[in-house]
C-alpha cells in the first residue's frame, strides 16, 4: 500500500555558507563533532572476492561478527536474519514479477553500495532470509527485534554494522519511532545541568524504586514507555529524505503525520504555506552527510545534521535558521522565531503579538541564566538491511557559565523505508502480538532502569 502522503517538492541542500560557519561542534563543512575523544577506527579486514564464505570467514578481530545476537545457532556474520531467530536459514524468495520492495532510487543505491562493500554486514533484499524478508511483512520483525533490544544490545548492533551503509534515494519517506535509550540518562542530564555529581540522585532512586514502579517505564519494553514512544510518533513520525546519490543530500522532518497525512488538517496547512510549503507536515531542511564518526568505535556513520537548516520548510525564501551553537533558551523563543517568519498575514500578526519570549525571560533571571547551555542534537545512522536503518540520537551540551561540555546518547530513531505508512505498522503490531515481544527474538524481558 502506497504511503498516504501527497508529493512534497524536490528538496536540494543549499550550498554551504561562505565562509563556513564554525562553532563549538565543528564547522558546517564537516559532520558535527561531539565533545569526546574519538577512538581510532580499527581497519576493516580484507574481504575475499564475493564476500565472506565458510571457507573464507571473517577473522576473530571482529568479535561481534562471531556473536549470535538472536541465539539461533547461526553466528552473526553468517545469519541471513541477524536479529530474527531462523535456524533453518531459509532464503527470502522474491515472487515472480514482484517489484523491488523499496523505491527504485533507494534500491539502486543499496545495490551499488553493497557491490562496493561486499564484506559489510548490511544485507540487500535478496541476501535476507525468509524470516525477515522484504518480500513479505517479515522485515517488520527486524525492526521490532531492534526496538525491544536492550540499549547495550542496540549499541552492539550499531557497532556490528560498523559503517553508515547506503543512503535513502530520491523522495523517500521514512517511518521512525522516537525511542529512549536508558531511563537514568534523563536524570544524568538534569544532574549535570544543575552542577550535581552525576548519579547523586539517580543512583539512590534506582535503589529505592521497585521494579513494579520502574518496569513500565523501561525504554521500548515497558508499557508506559511504549505508549509514550507511540504518542511521540504521532508528533514526529520520521523523516523525508532526498538523497539521490550515496554521497549525501537533504532531509525534512515528518511532523504530525496522523493529522497532516490523513487530511483532517489539510485546509489549515494550506492556509499557512509559510510553515508548510510542501502542503504536508514536513518542515525544515537539514543535511544528510556521510562523514560522521561514531564515538563508540571511531568508524563511519551517516549524520542527520540540523545545524544549518534552511527555508525549505520554514521561513522566507533564502533565509537560514542557524542553530550551530544554539542555546537551550533559544528553543523557548520558538514562537518568537515563528512570528518573525510568518509574514504579514493574520497568523503572523497574532504570533508576533504573543508575549512568548520565554527564553528571554529565563535569561533575565540570574539564577536561571546560570543554567543555560549550548546544545547540539543530531542523529548518527547505520543501515542494517535494505529499508531499515538504525539511528542514534546524540545530544551534546556546553554549559555557558563554565564552558564544561558533555555528550549523551539519549535515544534511538529506527528508520523504515519499505512501508512508511503508520497505520499499516499499527495493524501489523495488533495482529502479530507475540512478535512485538522480546521473547520472540530470544531476548530477555529487558525491563528495568538499566535495560
Ligand atoms: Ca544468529
Ligand atoms: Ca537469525
Amino acid at each position: 500500500m502506497a504511503p498516504a502522503v501527497t508529493a512534497a517538492p524536490s528538496v536540494q541542500p543549499e550550498p554551504y555558507p561562505d565562509p563556513p560557519a564554525c562553532g563549538i561542534w565543528g564547522c558546517t563543512t564537516e559532520a558535527p563533532v561531539l565533545p569526546v575523544a574519538y577512538p581510532d577506527p580499527q581497519p576493516f579486514p580484507d574481504v575475499p572476492a564475493g564476500g565472506w564464505t565458510i571457507e573464507n570467514p571473517p577473522p576473530a578481530t571482529e568479535p561481534l561478527y562471531w556473536a549470535d545476537f538472536d541465539r539461533d545457532g547461526a553466528v552473526n556474520w553468517a545469519d541471513n536474519c541477524v536479529l530474527v531467530p531462523n535456524a533453518d536459514q531459509s532464503p527470502a524468495v522474491r515472487p515472480e514479477g514482484a517489484p523491488v520492495p523499496v523505491n527504485p532510487s533507494s534500491h539502486r543505491l543499496a545495490t551499488e553500495w553493497k557491490d562496493a562493500n561486499p564484506g559489510a554486514m548490511y544485507r540487500t533484499s535478496d541476501e535476507l532470509g525468509a524470516a525477515c524478508s522484504n518480500y513479505n511483512d517479515n522485515w517488520r520483525r527486524t525492526v521490532m527485534a531492534f526496538r525491544v533490544s536492550s540499549n547495550d544490545r542496540k549499541r552492539q548492533i550499531f557497532e556490528f554494522l560498523g559503517r553508515g551503509g547506503p543512503l535513502f534515494g530520491e523522495d523517500t519517506l521514512t517511518l521512525a519511532v522516537p525511542t529512549c535509550s536508558r531511563l537514568d540518562i534523563i536524570g544524568n542530564i538534569l544532574e549535570w545541568g544543575f552542577r550535581l555529581p552525576e548519579g547523586l540522585i539517580t543512583e539512590p532512586l534506582k535503589r529505592i524504586l521497585t521494579p513494579l514502579l520502574t518496569d513500565p517505564f523501561s525504554c521500548s519494553t515497558g508499557v508506559l514507555a511504549r505508549l509514550g514512544e507511540e504518542l511521540g510518533q504521532m508528533v514526529w513520525a520520521g523523516k523525508h529524505l532526498y538523497t539521490p546519490t550515496n554521497e549525501g543530500g537533504a532531509i525534512t522532518n515528518r511532523f504530525f503525520a496522523p493529522v497532516t497525512e490523513v487530511g483532517v488538517f489539510d485546509p489549515l496547512i494550506k492556509m499557512m504555506p509559510w510553515l508548510f510549503p510542501g502542503g504536508t507536515g514536513q518542515t525544515v531542511q537539514g543535511r544528510v552527510r556521510t562523514d560522521a564518526r561514531s564515538p563508540w568505535d571511531g568508524r563511519q556513520a551517516t549524520a542527520i545534521d540540523w545545524r544549518q537548516v534552511s527555508d525549505t520548510g520554514i521561513g522566507l525564501p533564502g533565509s537560514r535558521w542557524t542553530i550551530t551553537d544554539g542555546r537551550a533558551t533559544d528553543l523557548l523563543d520558538a514562537f518568537v522565531r515563528l512570528g518573525q517568519v510568518a509574514g504579514p498575514g493574520l497568523e503572523g500578526q497574532i504570533l508576533r503579538a504573543l508575549p512568548l519570549a520565554l527564553g528571554e525571560v529565563w535569561r533575565s533571571i540570574p539564577i536561571l541564566a546560570q543554567l543555560d547551555v549550548n546544545y547540539l542534537i543530531y542523529d548518527s545512522c547505520r543501515a542494517l538491511q535494505e529499508g531499515f536503518t538504525a539511528c542514534t540520537a546524540e545530544i551534546a551540551l556546553r554549559r555557558i557559565n563554565d564552558g564544561e561540555t558533555r555528550w549523551y546518547q539519549e535515544g534511538w530513531m529506527p528508520f523504515v523505508t519499505i512501508d512508511p505508512n503508520m497505520l499499516n505498522q499499527t495493524a501489523w503490531e495488533a495482529t502479530h502480538f507475540n512478535e512485538i515481544m522480546p521473547e520472540f527474538y530470544n531476548l530477555p524481558p529487558n525491563n528495568g532502569v538499566d535495560n
